[in-house]
């Protein structure tokens, strides 16, 4: 019989499964039957897709493969299979209807619910620490947030609504950027128990000096790199990224529009003036990158980013995330979708890493200059298509998470990636520059 920490983790899978499928009916009953079958983008699948899909991914991981149970309905899995269709494809499937698809996700919910009373949480890995009930909640959290991306560029009528962030408790003197000091400290994690395959395994790196900005990059500083015609020197791009701007006419990030002298942006059907103070969100690499040359400055890299946010200098250790090893507050970061947009930037003072980095966690996805590849060591678990098969060059590292980010699916180890033209994602930057040596 289990032990009383097993219940304790047992307690904690069936909270994360109930928070998980409360966003996911949030986001999927404020809306009609006809607006959940729509394509409202190119770039997503239909909400009712996601929805079943939740359920696809849940009975294969944890009723067949943990379980061992038969497939409740075999032939809907092709339609589920995000890699025999790709999403513009998927409204001319013959997919569930609304209904069907919540229908199946609960009936998946319920035997699961049984399975983890009677599963022992310990033995083979998949079962080890809950993984495969953790994996899963991330999953659905992720596709969570893919259906909140669908909602940013769906047009109509306001459907999801949420408070503001509070604004910060007092305006403060803050350095524009703060000095990391040469060292090495440990990337990744081996300890972590829902680490996802791509974050392990723990490694040492060491880097030299560098200095990293305090906050994101925020729309007041964003619209000097676009009054100071940034978008219209080649000197800021790459070429690639300039050939992209030209392609795609690319004058602002997405959502913004002018309005005479103002900036506005479309915030889930709302249009409002651009807010100077909130981090800069909806760019592309190409933009972030563009921005940090014409500042004088780069993105930072990968492994910067996560010593900023996790190393303590005091101890030598990497902590789970900047402000120590508690779990997320929200006293600590934006996460979570409380909010449905950033906080200004400086918020959060208690999530501040030891190096004085804010906002690191949450608010705002931060586009990093790395490439997605695979640390040292690396083995693909437990299944190639979460990360091996999009390693290399194509794909940019993004950190931190963003509003849309639940706790479950963030830590200080945790790596997303996109490719750099992408914009419809909740991604900012901050930006970074090497200390010269004398
Ligand atoms: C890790 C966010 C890039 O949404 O494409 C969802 C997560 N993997 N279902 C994605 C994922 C399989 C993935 N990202
Ligand atoms: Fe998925």
């Amino acid at each position: 019989t289990p032990d009383t920490g097993t219940d304790a983790l047992r307690d904690r899978i069936a909270a994360e499964l109930f928070t998980a499928r409360e966003r996911t009916a949030g986001l999927t009953d404020c809306i009609d039957d006809r607006d959940l079958t729509a394509q409202h983008s190119p770039l997503m699948s239909p909400l009712v897709w996601d929805l079943a899909h939740i359920g696809n991914q849940e009975e294969l991981w944890l009723l067949r493969n943990v379980g061992g149970r038969d497939p409740l309905h075999p032939e809907i899995d092709p339609l589920y299979d995000a890699f025999e269709h790709p999403r513009a494809e998927r409204p001319s499937l013959p997919l569930l209807p609304p209904d069907e698809a919540r229908k199946y996700a609960h009936e998946v919910r319920g035997r699961v619910l049984d399975l983890l009373a009677a599963s022992p949480l310990e033995g083979p890995p998949l079962l080890r620490d809950g993984f495969a009930f953790g994996m899963i909640v991330q999953h659905e959290q992720q596709h969570d947030e893919t259906m909140l991306i669908t909602h940013q560029l769906r047009q109509g009528p306001v459907a999801l609504t949420a408070p503001p962030p509070p604004a910060p408790a007092q305006a403060e003197d803050l350095p524009a950027e703060v000095l990391i000091p040469a060292g090495p400290f440990t990337m990744g994690t081996d300890t972590e128990p829902w680490a996802l395959d791509n974050e392990r395994p723990a490694h040492q790196v060491d880097l030299p000096d560098f200095l990293l900005d305090t906050t994101p990059v925020s729309n007041a500083a964003y619209q000097r790199f676009i009054a100071d015609g940034g978008y219209q020197d080649p000197r800021w791009w790459t070429p690639e990224g300039w050939e992209h701007r030209n392609r795609a006419g690319l004058t602002a990030p997405l959502f913004w529009s002018r309005d005479g002298g103002q900036w506005l942006r479309r915030r889930f059907g709302t249009v409002e003036p651009v807010p100077d103070e909130e981090p800069v969100l909806h760019v592309s690499w190409y933009e972030a990158d563009a921005y940090a040359r014409w500042a004088g400055r780069r993105l930072p890299t990968e492994a910067e980013w996560e010593k900023a946010a996790r190393h303590d200098p005091a101890t030598g250790r990497s902590r789970r995330y900047p402000w120590g090893d508690g779990e997320p507050g929200t006293e600590h970061a934006n996460l979570g979708q409380r909010h449905l947009q950033p906080a200004p930037v400086g918020s959060y003072p208690a999530g501040a890493s030891p190096y004085g980095v804010r906002q690191l966690m949450g608010d705002v996805w931060e586009w990093t200059a790395s490439d997605f590849r695979p640390y040292p060591d690396f083995r693909a678990w437990p299944y190639r298509e979460y990360s091996e098969v999009f390693f290399g060059p194509e794909y940019k590292v993004l950190r931190g998470g963003c509003f849309a980010v639940a706790p479950v699916a963030c830590r200080g180890t945790f790596r997303n990636w996109d490719y750099p033209i992408r914009r419809q994602i909740f991604a900012g930057f901050r930006t970074a520059r090497t200390v010269e040596q004398n």
